[in-house]
């Protein structure tokens, strides 16, 4: 019989769920992997990191209230960390009824599950720096106020909610982690920063001509996966559950990680016109790299969101410790070697 604790990870396809599966394992834990059902194993990211074959995987879907409380029951976790989700904000305008039962309605098949089996049982939810939307002031912290514009970020402020109720109205240890962008190798290729190092890797080796973009001159605050989800772990861990922000403290334009990820892939990156007509030029060749693409406007999108992480470093001792140019190399040398190897097999 295991000794050690067992976590579930739902969402653990994603790129969040490889990178806590290896913490996790690293510390001895059991992990138990959920994977919603489709018609191949999806488990890329976790033989990436070495991991696939030492977690148990699961079929749990976030939409079926059954499904979820029988794998918890059959599971008997310690902690669960709820990381699935449809969390693509974009997307969440064309779906948004499907975004609100995934990353709202699923959050309480959870955690009711919780309440009937296991109330000791921890629980972490992946909460959304897109939560607070068009913000007031210009740092994010856990007191700042909530105004989220997309069906996404508006789903996820019902679960983020919804967590606090159990763990004020049920005493469920719950946390919420409000996290800012975080980034990898890999990360989905739609998210802009994974599209910008691979497109730009795939245009250097001739396998594409110029990319396009949208707005340009939004702001995030880019961290690194691999720190945060160590941030995640340290919430379940301490005595009290509590809500807390995980980023950087520093924000940077989509111009500037793009920037910062040609200059990796060897092109020195320089902008010419304005608008639409805004191009991104290689100086050197004089090569057209990026054009921009209404499509990717979002019908409401939030500019600058910065966080400040102080309340995790002083109570939780988190810190982050990979810098934004070393991330943004990192994707960019990964994406490189991606596609310079890729040989087409017709
Ligand atoms: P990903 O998009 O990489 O992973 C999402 C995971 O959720 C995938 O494994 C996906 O499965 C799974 N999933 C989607 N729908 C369902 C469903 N109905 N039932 C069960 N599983 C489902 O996201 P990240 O790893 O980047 O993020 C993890 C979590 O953190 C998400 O909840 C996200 O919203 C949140 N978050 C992420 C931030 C970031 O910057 N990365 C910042 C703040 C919050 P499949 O592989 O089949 O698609
Ligand atoms: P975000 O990340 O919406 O912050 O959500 P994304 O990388 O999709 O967009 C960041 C900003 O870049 C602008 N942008 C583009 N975005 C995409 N995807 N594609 C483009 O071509 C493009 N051009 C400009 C966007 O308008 C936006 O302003 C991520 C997800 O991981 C969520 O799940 C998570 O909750 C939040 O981060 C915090």
């Amino acid at each position: 019989m295991w000794m050690g604790k067992t976590a579930l990870i739902t969402g653990v396809t994603g790129q969040d769920g490889a990178y806590l599966s290896r913490f996790l394992l690293e510390r001895g834990y059991r992990v138990v992997g959920g994977q919603r059902r489709s018609s191949s194993l999806n488990t890329s990211r976790l033989s990436c990191l070495g991991v696939a074959d030492d977690i148990e995987i699961v079929d749990i879907d976030l939409v079926e209230h059954a499904n979820v409380m029988r794998t918890i029951e059959d599971v008997q976790p310690d902690e669960i960390y709820n990381l699935a989700a449809q969390s693509f904000v974009g997307a969440s305008y064309e779906q948004p009824v499907y975004t609100a039962d995934v990353d709202a309605l699923g959050v309480t098949r959870i955690l009711e599950a919780i309440r009937v089996i296991n109330p000791k049982i921890r629980f972490y939810q992946a909460s959304s720096s897109e939560m607070f939307g068009p913000a007031r002031a210009a740092v994010q912290d856990e007191q700042s106020p909530f105004q989220p514009r997309s069906p996404y970020g508006i789903a996820k402020l019902y679960a983020h909610w919804i967590t606090l109720s159990y763990r004020e109205t049920w005493g469920v240890h719950a946390c919420s982690g409000i996290l800012f962008n975080h980034e990898s190798p890999l990360r989905g290729r739609h998210f802009v920063t994974r599209k910008i190092t691979s497109e730009l890797a795939m245009l250097k080796h001739g396998r594409r001509e110029a990319m396009t973009l949208g707005n340009i001159d939004a702001r995030r605050d880019w961290g690194f996966a691999g720190d945060y989800v160590e941030g995640m772990w340290r919430m379940l861990q301490a005595e009290t559950a509590g809500s807390y922000v995980l980023a950087t403290g520093q924000a940077r334009s989509v111009r500037e990680f793009a920037q910062v990820a040609a200059q990796h892939l060897g092109f020195d990156l320089v902008w010419q016109g304005a608008g639409l007509d805004e191009r991104g030029v290689d100086r050197k060749t004089n090569r057209t790299l990026i054009k921009i693409d209404p499509k990717f406007y979002r019908p409401a999108d939030t500019h600058t969101l910065v966080g400040s992480p102080a309340r995790a470093e002083d109570e939780l001792g988190w810190r982050r410790k990979l810098s934004f140019e070393d991330m943004v190399g990192a994707m960019a040398i990964a994406d490189d070697k991606q596609a310079r190897d890729f040989a087409p097999a017709f």
